[in-house]
């Protein structure tokens, strides 16, 4: 079983397409396991997106970050990284293939609406900066013996 983190952006919330979003991933099955709303703090966005510091896009994307409250997420599931990037779509909406969140609902880069890590130590580094261990929660999901 794999885990990953997802943060719906501050656009995805002022859009009001919190539910949206997250229903896409528990209609497939995906077990949320940690939940939070909160507004990033400089700190913690500098961490997540520390191995972008120095690249053009980066100071843009940092105060986008800010700009307002994002919902950050802990989800688990069989081959979960690459489920939720195949259910986000690729970074550049123009890019993203229809019926993804980004191909339906984001229309620029920076602001595309969600980010979602890309590697097992990526989604356990970015994580540990929005949850402890005991916020993670254990249970099983109805829905966990028939998919
Ligand atoms: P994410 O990390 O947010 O899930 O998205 P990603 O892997 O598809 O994209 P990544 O290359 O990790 O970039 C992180 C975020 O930076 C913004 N970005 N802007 N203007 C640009 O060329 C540019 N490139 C990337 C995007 O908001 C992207 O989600
Ligand atoms: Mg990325």
């Amino acid at each position: 079983m794999e885990r990953t983190f997802i943060i719906l952006k501050p656009n995805a919330v002022r859009r009001g397409l919190i539910g949206e979003i997250l229903k896409r991933f528990e209609q497939r099955g995906i077990k949320i396991v940690g939940l939070k709303f909160l507004w990033m703090t400089q700190e913690q966005c500098e961490k997540l997106y520390e191995p972008h510091k120095g690249k053009p896009f980066y100071e843009e994307l940092v105060n986008f970050m800010m700009s307002g409250p994002v919902v950050a997420v802990v989800v688990e599931a069989p081959r979960v990284i690459e489920m939720v990037r195949h259910i986000v779509g690729a970074t550049d909406p123009l890019k993203a293939e229809a019926g993804t969140i980004r191909g339906e609902f984001a229309l620029t880069v920076t602001k595309n609406l969600i980010h979602a890590s890309d590697s097992v130590e990526n989604a356990e580094r970015e994580m540990s900066i929005f949850f402890s261990p005991e916020d993670l929660i254990e249970y099983k999901l109805d829905i966990q013996d028939d998919i």
